[in-house]
């Protein structure tokens, strides 16, 4: 199957190049315009004969995330919480981050996690305990095992969340350095752990996550001393593909530079609560 990409203009045009992933891009600033439909945007397509309806397809699944998406900002701005939607590779440190982030707010903020993993409550286990209000979606669960998380999933854990008691909701999505970025949920804010052990060229590589998030918290920076990872390259690389994103250097392991993101997050709640971030 091929890959899909959304234009201006509202069309998914194929660009067939096989990877079974209809991704949809926004092409004017690279930001994602579109999530994925009921069942995830990554189903087979195969079975339908012609490009045309396979983009039909994927036209419709597009417009229904887009719908349930809104609906989702628009139940998120009643309640007057404000919803980060938080993205990495597997394993850059989201949920030591977010654990972190747990200690710092929860005495000053009402916070909520909706935790996204394909399958246990591992993650969502870890952060109890510190008076946020805890969500778990496990995409293995009715959802495909689908590698990110859309809006209907979304929508489908909110009645379990507590919304107009929260000032503000983390999302933890999926580890995945891709698919993530691709399907808004209807959030205010993006947002990226990423992992210094991942390499500076990341962004050149991947580039549609580090092109779509507000700020990159640039994690694991305990470790630099024993990595020949640069450091510098790495800032150039992301600022070719996002020239206006906000970075912080943090260690989620040692503390580094937490103040300075949970001053971020709640700068950026007082700012765009209520008339959203984008
Ligand atoms: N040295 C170091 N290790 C870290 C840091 N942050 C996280 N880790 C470790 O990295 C591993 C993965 O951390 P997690 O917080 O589970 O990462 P995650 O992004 O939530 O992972 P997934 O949810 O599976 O995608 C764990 O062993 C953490 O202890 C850090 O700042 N420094
Ligand atoms: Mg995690």
């Amino acid at each position: 199957m091929g890959r899909f990409h959304r234009h201006d203009d509202g069309t998914v045009h194929s660009h067939g190049d096989g990877d079974g992933h209809p991704h949809n891009h926004d092409h004017r600033d690279g930001r994602p315009t579109s999530p994925a439909g009921p069942a995830g945007g990554h189903g087979d397509l195969s079975g339908y004969a012609t490009g045309a309806e396979r983009i039909q397809v994927l036209e419709a699944i597009f417009g229904e995330n887009d719908r349930l998406a809104a609906a989702n900002r628009a139940d998120f701005d009643a309640a007057g919480v404000h919803v980060v939607n938080l993205m990495s590779s597997p394993g850059a440190g989201k949920t030591t981050l977010l654990r972190r982030t747990l200690e710092h707010l929860c005495d000053h903020l009402r916070l909520g996690i909706l935790e996204g993993d394909i399958e246990t409550s591992l993650d969502a286990d870890r952060l109890e305990g510190f008076g946020a209000a805890i969500a778990l979606i496990n995409t293995g669960n009715g959802f495909g095992g689908e590698c990110h998380l859309d809006a209907p999933m979304v929508r489908s854990a909110l009645p379990r969340l507590p919304l107009t008691d929260l000032d503000l909701l983390i999302v933890e999505n999926v580890g995945n350095l891709v698919c993530p970025a691709e399907f808004t949920v209807g959030e205010h804010t993006r947002a990226m752990v990423y992992a210094i052990t991942e390499g500076e060229e990341k962004p050149l590589k991947y580039p549609v996550m580090f092109r779509a998030v507000d700020l990159v918290l640039v994690n694991k920076t305990d470790l630099l001393p024993h990595l020949d990872v640069d450091l510098d390259a790495f800032h150039t690389n992301l600022h070719a593909v996002n020239p206006d994103v906000i970075t912080i250097e943090i260690s989620a392991r040692t503390g580094t530079g937490i103040p300075a993101w949970c001053d971020w997050l709640t700068n950026r709640l007082t700012t765009t609560s209520h008339v959203g971030a984008r």
